[in-house]
């Protein structure tokens, strides 16, 4: 039954769903119908009637930003969905609100977030946002901490791994554009040429590298810690200076921890170093980029920080047994072992936050922090900045022990 819904078809749909044609209000032809997607893969309207507002999100059998001739299973409706729903369960208030689903038709709606804007257009612009920081480490916490071994039964964990096995199609894309292509020739890598050629043919050439993108790529098909939002970039965020939602999770899957919060890390270390090719005051530059080098400590710093206290409270998983750490030796050793934990994913989080960053830069999907930089030559200078910290984040592991440490070698690199 699937079809694509443009603008009269998706007037009929809506007028025939009783609790939308609801919230909307009024007669159906007085309906604004409004396309408004600007993301690679899928539809997205805004829906206004005399009532209020809905949005309306609908997959494309093929990839949007590159036409049908890259063909896509509408199946990801559905992880999007299951995703969804699990978030509001963990995460309550920091999902939009869910209002509708139809499989067949690929089709879900939601809340229409308004004035909320995508936070990468805001940074883009020089926005601050001060809710941002306790939200997005909420959220992270609470759904990668409650889907782990940590928090679950080794049984509801397998089953929720099933529940999102076949989404494999996308993963297969963060597989290809993120942890392969921009280290080979691939027809559809591009680059702020001819600036960046020369760094272009040293990633195709950079054996180290490539062994330690492969290794990403393994740890991101073989570690299903937990569920994943799988596409954690700050296009994937809504905002205002008071509130946040976190958007898109089509790309859900169970994963590494660290691909999630690694994800937000180098969106944050791209709009700091695209932040230099934008118009903007010295001051206000000034501010901006501090904000957003504070952001990144306390991202990593208050996710710690709530991961911990959820595990402290009382940690109901198979992993980690009670009975194997009692009295008090149990409990100094278990928190050590906590502390190794959160280690591990830091470096894991390290090394994701480089692969995400080097893909925007040579691979098929490009972000629009680099992208509105118009003079190519400024733009390069931003990118090749930001290249050179990714790189030392891959290969040079041990030089960041904390998080203090990629932000100090940001801030030196910002006037390289
Ligand atoms: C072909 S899809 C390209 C990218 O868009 C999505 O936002 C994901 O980041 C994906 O890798
Ligand atoms: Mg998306």
């Amino acid at each position: 039954d699937y079809r694509i819904l443009h603008e009269a078809a998706l007037r009929d749909y809506l007028a025939g769903v009783a609790d939308l044609a609801a919230t909307l209000g009024g007669e159906p032809a007085s309906w604004s119908i409004t396309e408004v997607g600007d993301g690679n893969l899928n539809l997205v309207f805004i829906v206004k009637g005399g009532r209020g507002g809905i949005a309306v999100k609908q997959a494309l059998p093929y990839v949007r930003l590159v036409g049908e001739s890259w063909p896509l299973p509408l199946s990801r409706a559905h992880y999007e969905y299951l995703a969804l729903s699990r978030q509001a369960e963990l995460a309550p208030g920091l999902v939009p609100a869910l209002l509708h689903h139809n499989e067949a038709l690929a089709l879900t709606v939601m809340e229409l977030l308004e004035p909320h804007i995508i936070m990468r257009k805001g940074m883009v612009a020089g926005s601050q946002y001060p809710r941002f920081v306790d939200d997005i480490t909420t959220f992270m916490a609470r759904t990668l901490f409650f889907t782990s071994d940590l928090a679950v039964s080794a049984a509801e964990k397998k089953q929720g791994i099933a529940a999102f096995a076949g989404n494999h199609a996308l993963c297969k894309i963060t597989e290809d554009l993120i942890f392969t292509d921009p280290y080979r020739v691939a027809e559809q890598n591009r680059w702020t040429a001819p600036y960046l050629d020369a760094l272009a043919a040293e990633l195709r050439e950079d054996m180290d590298l490539h062994v330690a993108i492969s290794r990403l790529k393994l740890k991101f098909m073989a570690s299903p810690e937990a569920l994943l939002h799988g596409d954690l970039h700050t296009g994937s965020i809504m905002v205002t200076g008071g509130e946040t939602r976190v958007i898109d999770p089509e790309f859900a899957f169970y994963g590494p921890m660290g691909f999630d919060v690694g994800a937000v890390l180098a969106n944050l270390l791209m709009a700091y170093f695209a932040s230099a090719g934008h118009e903007r005051t010295p001051g206000e530059r000034r501010a901006f980029e501090a904000w957003v080098l504070e952001t990144v400590e306390t991202v990593w710093n208050d996710f710690t920080r709530k991961f911990l206290e959820l595990w402290r409270a009382g940690a109901a998983g198979d992993a980690y047994p009670a009975s194997l750490f009692a009295g008090e030796t149990g409990a100094a050793r278990l928190e050590a072992e906590r502390q190794a934990y959160m280690q591990r994913l830091f470096a894991d989080t390290v090394g994701f936050a480089a692969a995400k960053t080097i893909r925007r830069i040579f691979g098929l999907a490009h972000n629009i922090d680099f992208e509105l930089i118009e003079d190519p030559r400024r733009r390069a200078i931003s990118e090749a900045r930001a290249v050179r910290l990714a790189r030392a984040m891959m290969l040079e592991v041990g030089a960041f022990p904390t998080i203090a440490d990629v932000t100090a070698a940001a801030r030196k690199l910002r006037d390289w």
